[in-house]
């Protein structure tokens, strides 16, 4: 009964691209995680899980799916070496933007970002990317491969981006080094130094500008997002980070144009982890809906 046809996000009606604002691009992607596995499942537990939540939200008064969402098929290159999957990734989001559409990438594992960033940047220069995650991922290497999970925001500044992290809260030396001495234009706020009012005091403290939001999912507590490819102890819960979104997001002078969430590597497609995680893609085009876009 769950595999029927169309296997949309929210099980809304398959439609056609023009009518569509959101779009979302499923990147079952998976070539360097170093702990858990089965990111490359997430993709498809979100859209799962998606199909028995309600359609209305009770916080917005409102039905963000009027606005017009999108499920595309997941984005798998037939031959994926890390390179060829980055360009297809870069292509796919640029041919989606030429048609003014808002790209909300599924994951995968957290290498994905750095196309998706680089997509959105032909258009906006200027872009400047949110980083929510548990982990730096400054390295510059991992592993051997430059397009690790861990390496992720080492290339979003390679690229020139501004980037703005929060509920950092593991770090190697070397890239603790790479802070120090390169002073790269990164500015990480650290879990431990998050004060309770984070929320409110962190939305209003990113400078204004275009955004890319990137959500690694074990940025949130592993008490409720249990079923990420590296948990770490002392993360967020729901309401305080679905506020500082809506904060950050209701801003004038905050304009976001791109975001993926990533590293859902689900233990089973029942998990409360995947509920959560579709229930925050839905917040996330809530809060853009009601901005008007
Ligand atoms: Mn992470």
């Amino acid at each position: 009964m769950f595999f029927e046809d169309p296997y949309t996000f929210g099980g809304l009606a398959d439609l056609p691209l023009k009518k569509a604002k959101f779009v979302l691009l499923p990147v079952p992607y998976e070539a360097t995680v170093s702990y858990q596995v089965g990111t490359k499942f997430g993709p498809q537990a979100i859209i799962h899980a998606s199909r028995n939540m309600e359609l209305y939200d009770e916080e917005l008064e409102m039905e963000p799916w009027q606005a017009g969402i999108k499920t595309l098929p997941g984005l798998v290159p037939e031959k994926h070496t890390p390179a060829r999957m980055a360009k297809l990734i870069e292509k796919t989001t640029s041919s989606l933007l030429i048609k003014d559409k808002f790209v909300l990438a599924l994951g995968g594992e957290h290498s994905i970002s750095p196309s998706l960033v680089a997509g959105h940047r032909s258009f906006y220069p200027e872009l400047r990317v949110l980083h929510l995650d548990a982990h730096a991922d400054l390295r510059e290497r991992y592993e051997g491969t430059p397009y690790s999970h861990a390496s992720a925001v080492r290339r979003i500044l390679e690229m020139g981006c501004q980037v703005f992290s929060l509920g950092i809260r593991s770090i190697s030396q070397e890239e603790k080094e790479f802070l120090r001495k390169e002073k790269p234009p990164v500015e990480i706020h650290w879990a431990y130094t998050m004060e309770p009012d984070w929320p409110e005091n962190l939305s209003q403290k990113a400078p204004a500008g275009i955004y890319y939001l990137t959500f690694d999912l074990d940025f949130l507590d592993p008490s409720i997002m249990p079923d990420t490819g590296t948990p770490e102890p002392g993360g967020f819960l729901w309401w305080e980070t679905l506020r500082f979104l809506r904060l950050f997001l209701e801003r004038q002078d905050v304009k976001l144009v791109g975001a993926d969430i990533v590293e859902l590597a689900p233990k089973n497609f029942f998990s409360p982890a995947c509920f959560l995680a579709s229930r925050l893609v839905y917040k996330i085009i809530g809060y853009l809906v009601r901005k008007g876009y």
